[in-house]
C-alpha cells in the first residue's frame, strides 16, 4: 500500500453513524445536493455533491474549482459539524483546520472514476474521509494512472486518511453495494471528505 495511506475501520460507533447522518441531512436543507458536470463536455457526474465549510468544490462545465457559495442557492455553504473538525484534529497532525467538507452522494449505480485530486494549494495537507451508509468498493493506486491500484470495501463509520505520497494517488469508486446499510435514505452511501484548501 503506498505510504501515507491510514485505514481506520469503524473510527465511528453505530450511534455516532446515526447522529453524524441526521446532522448532515438537516444541513442538506440549507444547502441542497445538485448534480455538477465535467469540465468540457459538460457530462453530469454520478455522484451528486454539496459542500459544508468557508469553501466547496464545485465541477461545472467550466472546470474545477473552490468557491464560497453554493452554485445554485448563491448562498455560503452550511457549517462542518464539530464531530468532523474533532475527527480532523485527532487525526490530521495538520496545524490549521479543514477548509471544505465534500459532501458525495451516492445512490444505487453511483461511481468515481479513477482521478486525482489537485484542486487544492495546501499540497501538504491530508485527506480525511468518512464512510456513512452502504459500503462501496473503493480502488487505490499510485502516482501514474497505470500505477498498479488495490482494492478495498470501504464501510460505514470506516475513516481513510490520505497524506504523504498517497494524497497524489489515483482512486476512485467502483460501485457501491446497495442496501448494504439502512443508515442512509434509499440504501445510498454518503463520503465526506475534509480539506484543506490553502496554506496557512
Ligand atoms: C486518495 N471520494 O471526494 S474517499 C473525492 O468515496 C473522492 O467518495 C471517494 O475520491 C469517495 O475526491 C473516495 C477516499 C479518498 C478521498 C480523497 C483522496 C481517497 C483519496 C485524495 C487523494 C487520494
Ligand atoms: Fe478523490
Amino acid at each position: 500500500m503506498i505510504e501515507g495511506f491510514r485505514f481506520l475501520p469503524e473510527y465511528f460507533s453505530p450511534a455516532q453513524q446515526r447522529a453524524l447522518v441526521s446532522e448532515v441531512l438537516a444541513l442538506l436543507e440549507d444547502c441542497p445536493l445538485y448534480r455538477g458536470a465535467m469540465p468540457r463536455t459538460g457530462t453530469p457526474l454520478s455522484v451528486r455533491n454539496t459542500n459544508l465549510g468557508p469553501l466547496g468544490w464545485v465541477s461545472d462545465i467550466k472546470g474545477y474549482r473552490y468557491q464560497p457559495a453554493h452554485p445554485e442557492t448563491g448562498r455560503a455553504w452550511g457549517p462542518i459539524p464539530q464531530t468532523l473538525l474533532d475527527l480532523w484534529e485527532d487525526v490530521s497532525g495538520y496545524p490549521a483546520p479543514p477548509q471544505a467538507c465534500l459532501v458525495n452522494w451516492y445512490e444505487a449505480t453511483s461511481k468515481l472514476g479513477l482521478h486525482i485530486d489537485a484542486d487544492e494549494s495546501a499540497r501538504d495537507a491530508p485527506v480525511v474521509s468518512v464512510s456513512l451508509g452502504s459500503r462501496a468498493l473503493f480502488r487505490l493506486g499510485g502516482l501514474e494512472r497505470k500505477s498498479p491500484t488495490s482494492s478495498m470495501r470501504l464501510a460505514s463509520g470506516d475513516v481513510v486518511i490520505l497524506g504523504g505520497q498517497s494524497r497524489r494517488a489515483y482512486h476512485g469508486v467502483d460501485r457501491i453495494y446497495p442496501e448494504s446499510s439502512t443508515l442512509v435514505p434509499d440504501g445510498g452511501r454518503i463520503n465526506l471528505t475534509l480539506r484543506r484548501v490553502t496554506a496557512p
